[in-house]
């Protein structure tokens, strides 16, 4: 496209903000992310219906009660690695840690010999780790669905650290901790328990690619995201990726579930609470999609709306991607997506023009029955439209 028609277009968005009702999302704050591939005028973007908007954008809340949401409805191209300022928090950096004490790594358990590690000692094992998604298992409506991001990490591969200890053939478990002892009170209404540790198989840190991250997008980790040394595990939800952690131990098959894991056994899909720790599933994220912004265009004098929307989550890609707007339509196929990457999430868009006013569930599938999609069954991630055709 000639870049006159593109200033053109976009100088039309300018003249849209006006045209905004109540309630939807500031255009001019999307004017630079905009890719106005369709030849007409975007006219607004849409809110979802009934859902909060709590700390999307804005930190709130202390140690355990902090959050930070990301902004999805600004997701474009562009902005697919999230600013570490943006990235979701859950649990800020607990009031009682403080960071400028030299940091130890302690490993202990069922090993021959006692390790610990300072972080300049593991500072020459770093190496880039590539783009990676997080996700909370509890991410829900009331913060817009935003405690999720993806970054650019650096950091120790878990397996290059157990290489160096001198493990017992009694251990086949390993428990990771990190620093969780919170000076703030814990408010009943946020239901976290203090205390963040995860036990894995070794096989589950060798296939993910778990690995000790350090940095995030090239600079070193926020206060608020582990600094110095967080877990990331490649492909698991985020309640897995334990911050500030410094303890590892080797344990055996009678280790019993962290509380971390207990208070998460339901969210990452435990049939129960399992009574031992290697009786939990690992705490994978299926394949997933949701929209994330519904726009509102005018092309030849018809209003039309596009969904933007993302793919996450899963092993291996699809284009098996299926939309549906209520209960009881059929589903059809998602128009645009190149899914090439289950490391990090995949843009998708699809055109639509809703023949009625009223009320619309956006749902979506994978038409592909060996790939698991736990949450997209069980309708966690519809979100709602309200379209009023007697306002265009
Ligand atoms: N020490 C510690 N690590 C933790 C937690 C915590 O409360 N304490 N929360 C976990 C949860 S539930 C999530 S979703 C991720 C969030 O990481 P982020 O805040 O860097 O996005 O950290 C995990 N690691
Ligand atoms: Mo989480």
């Amino acid at each position: 496209m000639p870049s006159t028609r593109r200033e053109f277009l976009y100088s039309s968005i300018l003249i849209g903000t006006a045209t905004l009702t109540n309630g939807s999302i500031g255009l001019s704050s999307l004017l630079n992310q905009l890719d106005p591939v369709k030849d007409g005028k975007l006219v607004a973007v849409l809110p979802f219906f009934s859902e909060g908007r709590a700390g999307i954008g804005k930190i709130t809340g202390e140690g355990l009660n902090g959050r930070l949401a990301l902004d999805l409805s600004k997701l474009d191209a562009k902005t697919l690695i999230t600013s570490n300022n943006d990235f979701y928090i859950r649990t800020r950096l607990p009031g009682l840690l403080d960071l400028n004490e030299t940091w130890r790594l302690n490993i202990h358990g069922l090993v021959n010999s006692r390790l610990s590690f300072t972080v300049s000692e593991l500072q020459p094992l770093v190496k880039p780790m590539g783009v990676h998604l997080l996700e909370c298992s509890g991410n829900n409506k009331g913060r817009g669905l935003g405690l999720i991001s993806s970054a650019n990490w650096s950091g120790i591969p878990v397996i290059d650290i157990l290489n160096k200890i001198d493990i017992s053939p009694k251990s086949t478990r390993v428990l990771i901790s990190g620093f969780d002892e919170h000076s703030q009170k814990i408010l009943r209404r946020t239901s976290s328990t203090p205390g963040a540790s995860w036990i894995f198989s070794f096989e589950d840190l060798e296939s993910s690619g778990a690995f000790f991250a350090t940095e995030m997008n090239g600079k070193s980790l926020p206060p608020d995201h582990g600094s110095p040394i967080r877990l990331v595990m490649p492909g698991w939800y985020g309640c897995s990726c334990i911050k500030w952690v410094n303890e590892i131990k080797l344990v055996n098959d009678r280790e019993k579930p962290t509380s971390q894991m207990r208070e998460y056994a339901s969210r990452t899909h435990q049939n129960g609470t399992p009574r031992l720790a290697k009786d939990f599933q690992p705490a994978i994220i299926d394949q997933t999609a949701m929209p994330i912004r519904i726009e509102q265009w005018l092309v030849d004098n018809t209003i039309e709306y596009r969904i933007i929307g993302i793919l996450w989550g899963g092993q291996r890609p699809t284009n098996n991607l299926m939309i549906k707007f209520n209960f009881g339509q059929q589903y059809q196929p998602v128009e645009s997506y190149n899914h090439n990457t289950n490391k990090t999430w995949t843009l998708w868009t699809h055109t639509w023009q809703p023949l009625n006013s009223g009320s619309y569930d956006i749902q979506l599938k994978i038409d592909d029955s060996s790939i698991r999609t736990r949450r997209l069954d069980n309708g966690y991630y519809i979100r709602t439209v309200k379209i009023d055709k007697a306002k265009l």
